[in-house]
């Protein structure tokens, strides 16, 4: 494949709609549904995706903020959904930063295992878990570019942006 760059794109767009490999949900520790982008998959994917996250937790309790697992995306077009935790944003918490770029890696080597080729991520814990668009934008960039470097077989990864703010955050970001 080409340069790290070409290797990236922008979109605005409902992630569960998309034809990639593995789609990436912002979900929660229990993996057992929620608002935001979470509600959404669930809700276009249908029940399989639910019964898979189930056996994972009665496996291993769950997911921990930073980790990732992967099951069917069921009704979505998509082939895969990996499961992510990004971290809540509270100004005291130093690990943040760390945990949120874990949840991006950990994502992109799940991927990998799994010989996903094009995968589109959303701005994880820029919703209801309030991390400063911004600086999430940095570290999710930041991470994605390092990890496609090492990485020859991911030949997309997707910033797939829900709103406005995010979408021009990632705009200038990916243009400088
Ligand atoms: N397609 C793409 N992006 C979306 C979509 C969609 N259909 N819907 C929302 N977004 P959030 P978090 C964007 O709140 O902050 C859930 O309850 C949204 O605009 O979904 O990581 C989980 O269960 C925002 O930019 O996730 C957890 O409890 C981004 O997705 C908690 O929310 C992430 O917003 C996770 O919070």
């Amino acid at each position: 494949m080409g340069m790290v760059a070409d290797r990236i794109a922008l979109l605005s767009a409902d992630i569960t709609q998309l034809q990639v490999d593995a789609i990436v949900n912002a979900a929660n520790s229990s993996l057992l549904g929620g608002g935001g982008v979470d509600g959404a998959i669930h809700r276009a994917g249908g029940r399989a995706i639910l019964d898979e996250c189930i056996k994972i937790c009665e496996r291993q309790g769950g997911c921990k903020v930073g980790e990732a697992v992967i099951t069917t995306a069921g009704n979505m077009p998509a082939r895969y959904v990996i499961h992510t935790v990004g971290p809540v944003w509270t100004r005291s918490k130093s690990g943040a930063d760390n945990l949120l770029a874990h949840a991006y890696e950990n994502s992109l080597k799940l991927a990998v295992e799994n010989a996903v080729k094009t995968i589109a991520f959303p701005n994880i814990s820029t919703g209801i878990y309030h991390f400063p668009k911004d600086k999430a934008a940095e570290i999710a960039i930041g991470t994605v570019k390092t990890f496609l470097d090492g990485h020859e077989q991911l030949d997309k990864v997707i910033f797939v942006c829900f709103d406005e703010e995010n979408y021009s955050i990632y705009e200038q970001i990916l243009s400088s």
